[in-house]
């Protein structure tokens, strides 16, 4: 058995029940198949490939907080502080009632490939809770991430690992976060990300993942010949992603015709109202049923669907395996020239296949949404010099750095053979760079 095989084998056995970890170990390791297979006895030999799928540390602990009728309610919560090769722990952390270890590791695995296709110093790890925000108070809200803090604490810092957020946490909840942490452990630093303007967040940080998409997906499809202005776009997701994704790809031309949420999804003919769609999800935090108030010509429909709408683009931008073969096929069917992945791993296994297959081009969520984190690292940077830059300047660093990801992704996957395919080439030369610091550091 080659040892890419044995590997995936070990990782399976050793986690069980984890199938989403699976899959993301999985799509690495096939399209990283040819740099092993080039280093394999070396590799072998220091056990690279078993290191790198096992997380430096797991944390999984206990949060008990009380809810508004005095009763109180247990949580779990989890950090997995995947790999410190090339800098500290970074990732976000998600309150989902889905949470458990499976898809904290596949999340944290993911996470230091892209990180390292930032170019910025930051190693893999990612956190949350089965903790459901939904419908909860701002009181039960902040009580359960006081709670949450109080084990988190002891395990994160400015320079050993700086969470963010994810889904189900945006700015109300660090907020909530960074209080308690600076309330136990009197430090005023750095430790999150994504904070508020008015305690050292950075500018540009809430638009950067949905912002970066765009700049990402604009250079892909430049250097394949597309310009995307004038063309339409389907969306999932109305979550922090989808919305600025939606502000900037109308910003760049595009007409976008579809958003979601976890119980239905919208279709505007004249392209999503940004505005309304802000008011509903950020202020109101309401469900998607309230779009047809401010959009009479639109249409609400329960269950999922964007998927089938005809476009040029798609964008997944809610979570996981929410575009399958089925999807994939109705979107070839209707002549769909690019995928790009808001989410972490929208697109199952033999949905990318067949994407790629029929001649799609397809930009990996590693790649694609990196602007993210690394806006977080330049949130980082800006904490530790006690300076914020404007808007502009953050900006257009999101912008550089996007551009970048395309060319290195690009002339990595060439370089293996494998033009094209944007997905081994996001794999590869995130996976480098990792690869180069750890045989570096030793047996750690
Ligand atoms: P939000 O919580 O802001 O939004 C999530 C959106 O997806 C909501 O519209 C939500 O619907 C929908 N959604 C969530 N879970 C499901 C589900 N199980 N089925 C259907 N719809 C669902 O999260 P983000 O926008 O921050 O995150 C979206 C994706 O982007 C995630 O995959 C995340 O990991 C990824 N990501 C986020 C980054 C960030 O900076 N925030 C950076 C890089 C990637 P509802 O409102 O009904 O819950
Ligand atoms: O998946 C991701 O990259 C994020 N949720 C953002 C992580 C971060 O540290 O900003």
């Amino acid at each position: 058995m080659s040892y890419v095989d044995e590997v995936y084998a070990k990782v399976v056995a050793k986690n069980p029940a984890e199938p989403e970890f699976h899959q993301a170990v999985k799509e690495f390791l096939d399209t990283v198949r040819p740099v092993i297979e080039k280093h394999e006895e070396e590799y072998r030999k220091v056990a690279l490939l078993e290191r790198l799928t096992e997380p430096e540390r797991q944390i999984r602990f206990r949060v008990p907080w009380v809810d508004d009728n005095g009763q109180v309610q247990v949580n779990t919560g989890y950090r997995v502080q995947f790999n410190s090769a090339i800098g500290p722990y970074k990732g976000g952390l998600r309150f989902h009632p889905s949470v458990y270890f499976g898809i904290i590791k596949f999340l944290g695995f993911e996470q230091i490939f892209k990180n390292s296709l930032t170019g910025l110093p930051i190693g893999g790890g990612k956190g949350g809770s089965d903790f459901d925000p939904k419908g909860k108070s701002d009181r039960e809200v902040m009580a359960f991430c006081q709670s949450f803090m109080t084990e988190l604490y002891r395990h994160i810092g400015k320079d050993t690992d700086v969470p963010a957020g994810d889904i189900g946490v945006g700015g109300r909840e660090i907020g909530f976060l960074y209080g308690q942490y600076k309330r136990i452990t009197g430090l005023y630093e750095g430790v999150l990300t994504g904070k508020g303007l008015t305690y050292g967040g950075s500018l540009a940080r809430t638009e950067a993942t949905g912002y970066g998409l765009m700049y990402f997906t604009q250079e892909l499809l430049k250097i394949n010949g597309i310009d995307v202005a004038g063309k339409t776009a389907v969306v999932s997701g109305a979550g922090n992603v989808a919305i600025y994704a939606i502000q900037k790809a109308e910003e760049l031309g595009m007409k976008v015709l579809t958003c979601s949420d976890s119980t239905g999804w919208v279709y505007d003919p004249d392209g999503i109202d940004v505005a309304a769609l802000k008011e509903i999800k950020e202020v109101n935090r309401a469900r998607l049923t309230e779009y047809k108030k401010y959009r009479p010509n639109s249409e609400y429909h329960e269950g999922r669907g964007v998927w089938t709408i005809k476009a040029d683009f798609a964008f997944p931008c809610a979570t996981q395996n929410e575009l399958n073969l089925d999807d994939a096929k109705t979107l070839v069917a209707n002549g769909v020239k690019a995928v790009c992945e808001g989410a972490n791993m929208p697109t199952t296994l033999d949905a990318t296949n067949y994407l790629k297959e029929n001649g799609v081009i397809f930009g990996p969520a590693k790649a694609a949404n990196a602007g993210g984190v690394a806006t977080s690292a330049l949130e980082m940077s800006q904490n530790s010099e006690r300076l914020s830059w404007t808007f502009e300047e953050v900006d257009a660093k999101l912008k550089q750095i996007m551009i970048n990801i395309v060319h290195n992704i690009d002339a990595a996957a060439k370089e293996y053979g494998k033009a094209g395919d944007y997905a081994a080439g996001a794999n590869i030369a995130g996976f480098k760079k990792v690869a180069d610091a750890m045989m570096a550091q030793g047996i750690v």
